[in-house]
């Protein structure tokens, strides 16, 4: 093995680092003693020195963790039975590329599925898709696809671009569900708590009176998962009152007219009827927003999770468009790429993959939108606007989709896919339907986790690989295509023994796999050399001269080039839908409603102030602030039910339970039980079946049959489904350290 950083070994050092314990990405600045990351401490610079929450602090309590992965594991015994040999590096890449080659010999490229969030490896370089395209195999998966990765894919269909709100300038803001707080994407709560205090106004939507609801001009206390019934409604109330940006309609857009036609069918009092919001409210909060001198509705995750997700978030495309607020100052900038900076998606060699293997992506034909074949489809105009064919911002706009790739995990349907590779993703814990990724994990001849922790996804592997971290290693962190910013990232401390970068993993592997030519560099320094290169600088150029570089912004960049759509326009009827054969207007489409036996509104994936994701739930310094999962529910509700605070309490949905204690809150909307996410518990490792992993997981709960996914992009419904709440016993097995 090649090591990839420079070891780094007495004395004290400082250094700039990208956080990667969250996904937004904050710029910290480190410190390590003797190779060891010893604390973190703000950063120099007074505009982003308050960007940092207490997951980032406690940075050395992770990195330098007892459990952190060191060496190579190999299975011994059954699979998940969490039984470990200790191997070398090489022998470990060694098997795993003999292995691959046999199920591709068997079963063809696209046999391998690979999952990756990309966000705590700090990307991969684009080397996943890299090494995938070389093989043949269009079967990458991320979480991303619940996230502002299928975001992106589906803002493109609308404008040809991601946009990024321009919280700084605006004057009005609007959470759909969103909701930045102190210790959750601290650097965009700080951006709307400055924009509150400038004077701009905020609009909340959300079930619950949360921290953002809280301070907000108005709160639109909506059931759960009828977004886009909302947006049709400010949209018609936008349109009847003449409230939209009528020369940019004129100019730049088309389609305007079948959306009048469409959103006459979402009357004041039939968005009530849907949402719960009373009408003069829906129209209050339509005029806010549309009448603010730049206003944004920042992405959102809420709108990713629903049964109508392409509707939610095209609408708040279109709102966008016709309120004129794209591309403005104060409004949603469409960025466009960093001229000196060779994007993911150039190393990606989207070419080299035929379009015949490219069309055997699962999910290419049934739910195309985040796939190839959209991708194929835009192809012409993003080369047209932004000089590049196969632009993938936020990594999401030519992933398969999970749920068939799971299915052809499991059961060979269309087609067996056997080889399975997770690179810093807890894969069983974070897609819908739990007990057919453990099927899926189980039924593979080849499991590899690139992991820090021994996760549950990582004890049905066959291989783990210890990870670095961001302390470890050189980066420069870009936005993922879709802000330009760079930010340098450097390595102050020495990895454990032989944990590696993803880098490391590709180049190594894709060696092994006879097409090392394609994988040249030998460090990821002179791999950020040739990404640097457009701008006539090396790696180490930008590290003596650049702490952060964020080109001036232009505006109304679209006037030279046209959108990046088949029409050059905004489409608010999207020709691109059409051609794929599903409604071109946005619609509302009912999700189950609670019936006798499940009373309840479910909404699962709170995300909890101490932790990512599914992570750091075994660092005590972050669990002591939140021992045991939580199930949120009205006084009222909780009540009825015989809970008081801190009971113990089992969900049950049609397809499965899960415990965690009661909190009663009034801020809550009644009938609704709020779930958290990626709950699993370290400390019963050995005793407890995988850990725990389906006690408390949110993604028991649900299944991805067709009739639970969004028709367009398959994306499972998270927000709004029936459940029940029964009082339970602690869960077996756990003791009472474990439950706090
Ligand atoms: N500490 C911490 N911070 C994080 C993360 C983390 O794991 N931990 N994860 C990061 C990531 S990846 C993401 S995606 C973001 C998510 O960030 P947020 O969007 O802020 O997610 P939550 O904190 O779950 O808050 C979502 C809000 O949406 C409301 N909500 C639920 N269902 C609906 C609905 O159907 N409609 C509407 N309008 N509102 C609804 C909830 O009541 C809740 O107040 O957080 C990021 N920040
Ligand atoms: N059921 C359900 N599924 C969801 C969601 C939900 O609410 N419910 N939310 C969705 C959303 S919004 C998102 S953003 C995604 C998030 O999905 P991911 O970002 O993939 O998050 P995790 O699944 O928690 O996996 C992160 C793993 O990376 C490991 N890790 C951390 N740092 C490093 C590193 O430097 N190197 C390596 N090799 N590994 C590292 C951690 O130990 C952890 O196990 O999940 C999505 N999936
Ligand atoms: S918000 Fe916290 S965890 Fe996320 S990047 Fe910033 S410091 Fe790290
Ligand atoms: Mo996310």
């Amino acid at each position: 093995m090649n090591t990839t950083h420079e070891p780094t070994s007495t004395g004290t050092r400082t250094g700039y680092c990208v956080c990667t314990i969250c996904d937004i990405g904050c710029q910290l600045r480190a410190v390590s003693v003797n190779g060891q990351l010893e604390k973190i401490v703000a950063h120099d610079s007074p505009a982003v020195k308050s960007n940092v929450c207490f997951k980032g602090t406690a940075a050395p309590h992770i990195h330098n963790h007892a459990d952190r992965l060191r060496v190579p594991l190999k299975r011994k015994g059954e699979r998940g039975e969490d039984r470990w040999e200790e191997i070398s590096y090489e022998q470990a890449m060694d098997e795993i590329a003999e292995r691959l080659r046999s199920v591709v010999a068997e079963h063809g490229p696209e046999a391998l599925a690979v999952s990756t969030s990309g966000w705590n490896t700090q990307t991969t370089h684009g080397f996943d898709r890299r090494f995938m395209n070389l093989l043949g195999s269009p079967n990458w998966i991320s979480g991303v696809s619940l996230c502002a990765g299928n975001t992106a894919a589906v803002n493109r269909l609308t404008y040809g671009w991601m946009p990024f709100p321009d919280i700084a300038n605006t004057d009005c803001v609007v959470l759909l569900g969103h909701n930045p707080r102190k210790h959750s994407w601290t650097p965009i709560f700080n951006m709307i708590e400055a924009a509150r205090k400038r004077g701009a106004k905020t609009i909340v939507v959300d079930p619950r009176v949360s921290e953002q609801a809280e301070h907000a001009t108005l709160h639109l206390q909506i059931r759960a998962g009828t977004d886009a019934a909302l947006l049709l409604g400010w949209t018609k109330v936008i349109i009847d009152e003449g409230l939209y940006d009528k020369d940019f309609v004129r100019d730049w857009c088309i389609g305007f007219g079948e959306l009048s036609e469409r959103v006459d069918e979402y009357p004041l009092e039939r968005v009530a009827d849907i949402t719960g919001v009373d009408p003069e409210s829906i129209a209050e909060a339509a005029r806010i927003y549309a009448t603010a001198d730049g206003a944004v509705i920042p992405w959102t995750p809420i709108t990713d999770q629903q049964l109508d997700s392409t509707s939610g978030i095209r609408l708040q495309s279109i709102l966008r468009a016709i309120t004129g607020n794209l591309d403005v100052v104060g409004g949603e900038m469409l960025s466009g790429l960093h001229p000196g900076w060779r994007t993911e998606a150039e190393l990606q060699l989207h070419d080299a993959i035929s379009p015949e293997q490219r069309a055997k992506q699962l999910g290419y034909d049934k739910h195309p939108v985040y796939t190839y074949r959209t991708a194929e489809m835009l192809r012409p105009h993003m080369e047209r606007v932004h000089g590049q064919p196969w632009i993938d911002q936020v990594m999401g706009c030519h992933m398969a989709n999970p749920t068939e790739v799971f299915r052809a995990m499991a059961d060979g349907d269309p087609y067996p896919v056997k080889a399975f590779i997770t690179l810093g993703n807890n894969t069983l814990l974070s897609y819908p339907n739990q007990h057919q990724i453990h099927r899926a994990l189980l039924n593979q001849d080849l499991v590899v986790a690139h992991e820090i922790f021994m996760t549950p996804t990582a004890m049905l592997a066959d291989y783990v690989l210890p990870g670095d971290v961001f302390s470890e290693r050189n980066h420069v962190a870009d936005s993922w295509a879709w802000g330009n910013r760079l930010t340098l990232s450097e390595a102050v401390a020495n990895p454990p023994e032989q944990a590696s970068s993803t880098f490391q993993f590709w180049t190594d592997l894709a060696r092994r796999m006879g097409f090392g030519e394609h994988f040249e560099w030998n460090s990821i320094e002179e791999l950020l050399d040739h990404r640097l290169e457009p701008s006539s600088r090396s790696f180490a150029d930008f590290r003596k001269t650049t702490v952060m570089d964020l080109p001036v912004p232009k505006y109304r960049k679209y006037r030279k080039t046209g959108f990046a759509t088949p029409s050059g326009k905004v489409e608010l009827s999207s020709s691109l839908l059409a051609e794929l054969g599903f409604d071109p207007l946005p619609y509302h489409r009912p999700a189950p409603s609670p019936t006798d036996e499940y009373p309840y509104l479910v909404f699962s994936g709170v995300r909890e102030d101490p932790f990512f994701q599914t992570g750091q739930r075994n660092v005590g310094v972050l669990r002591r602030r939140s021992p045991a999962p939580r199930f949120f529910v009205h006084p009222e509700d909780g009540e009825r039910e015989g809970f008081v605070e801190d009971d113990w309490a089992r969900l049950e949905t049609p397809h499965g339970h899960v415990y965690a204690r009661v909190s009663l809150q009034a801020g809550m909307r009644r009938g609704h039980v709020r779930v958290p996410h990626g709950w699993w518990y370290p400390e019963t490792r050995g005793n407890v079946e995988l850990a725990g992993a389906f006690v408390s997981s949110d993604a028991v709960l649900t299944v991805d049959t067709d009739d639970l996914l969004d028709h367009e992009q398959g994306i499972p419904h998270f927000k709004g489904y029936p459940g029940r709440l029964v009082p339970c016993d602690p869960p077996a097995g756990m003791s009472a350290t474990t439950l706090g």
